[in-house]
């Protein structure tokens, strides 16, 4: 007997009425189509990397295809008659279906610039948008910065003045921000042999971004005129971890301030700026430093240096 047929045996001796037999069914149908259009986007996406890697002109006519046929044919199909299958593309097939990057902003890129008392004038001309990554050192208003940690949040949390936007809990189980902040005391304070954390999330309500700022204030080198939006994203944990490798869909480049502890950075350039520019950079913020990155058009990841709790505070630019 196939391992299928086991399973539907035992599927309808365990079940408690047809109906939940015939969801079962359904649900097994639905799983194996799925797994064959996979097989199909699979193939698709390996024939536009393969086309993107060599810098094939071709690309941009291929994408475009590839998301024709995607918007008005198998999308339809798929939310009509199969709704597990509804589902946006995969994070894989994003990356590599998403508009090809300009690679001027890595040409001849050699390492990641660092800065100490960045002027405004010079963060506008050579930085702003330029898509350069750069690490500024010494920026007055980061000295200000009192009481943003652990505590903090926790404490907001709890008085339900911490709203979120979006949430990320990597590899920790915590499915919410407040289940996460309300961890056991001894394992937020890395205390050894608690399992170590690390989590991010935005912050995009208004009042929350008002209790925010009285405790940290934007870099005083971005551009005056900029509008940026009020989101401000947290990210904190134990080291060892971090996020792991992934590009941005953003409005806007970003900033990120080091309050404490130490991360490391990892830069990579898109597959289609590989035979053009250095493809990895590293870089290692401490306290007091801010990286300044269009994570749009950097592929980036980050890990928790050094023997203390990295926490810092970011937004975005415009
Ligand atoms: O700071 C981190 O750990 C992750 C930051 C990040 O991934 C982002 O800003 O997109």
């Amino acid at each position: 007997m196939t391992e299928t047929k086991r399973k539907l045996r035992k599927l309808i001796s365990d079940a408690k009425d047809l109906d939940s037999v015939l969801d079962a069914l359904v649900e097994a149908r639905d799983r194996r189509l799925c797994r064959s259009v996979k097989d199909v986007l699979s193939c698709c996406a390996f024939v536009l990397a393969l086309s993107a890697i060599t810098g094939s002109n071709n690309w941009s006519i291929l994408s475009d295809a590839f998301y024709r046929g995607w918007t008005l044919t198998v999308g339809p199909l798929l939310s009509g008659g199969h709704q597990q299958c509804a589902v946006g593309l995969p994070d894989f097939l994003e990356d590599v279906l998403r508009p090809p990057i300009d690679c001027s902003f890595c040409i001849g890129l050699e390492a990641i610039d660092k800065v100490s008392n960045m002027s405004a004038d010079t963060f506008e001309k050579e930085y702003a948008y330029t898509g350069r990554p750069v690490v500024v050192t010494g920026d007055p208003n980061l000295g200000q910065t009192t009481g943003l940690g652990f505590e903090l949040f926790k404490n907001l949390s709890k008085a339900k003045q911490l709203k979120s936007c979006q949430y990320f809990p990597y590899k920790t189980e915590f499915q919410t921000l407040e289940e996460a902040l309300d961890m056991d005391e001894r394992r937020a304070a890395l205390e050894p042999g608690y399992k170590p954390w690390y989590i991010g999330w935005s912050v995009c309500d208004y009042n929350t971004v008002e209790i925010l700022k009285r405790h940290v204030d934007s870099p005083r080198f971005l551009p005056v005129d900029s509008h940026y939006k009020p989101t401000l994203w947290i990210f904190m944990g134990t080291p060892g971890h971090g996020a792991p490798m992934h590009i941005d869909k953003v409005a806007y480049p970003s900033w990120q301030a080091q309050l404490s502890g130490s991360k490391k950075w990892t830069l990579r350039t898109p597959l289609e700026c590989f035979f053009k520019c250095k493809r990895q950079f590293e870089v290692n913020m401490e306290a007091g430093h801010i990286i300044i990155l269009d994570t749009n058009v950097w592929y980036h990841k980050t890990e928790t240096i050094g023997q203390d709790i990295s926490i810092t505070v970011g937004g975005e630019y415009d």
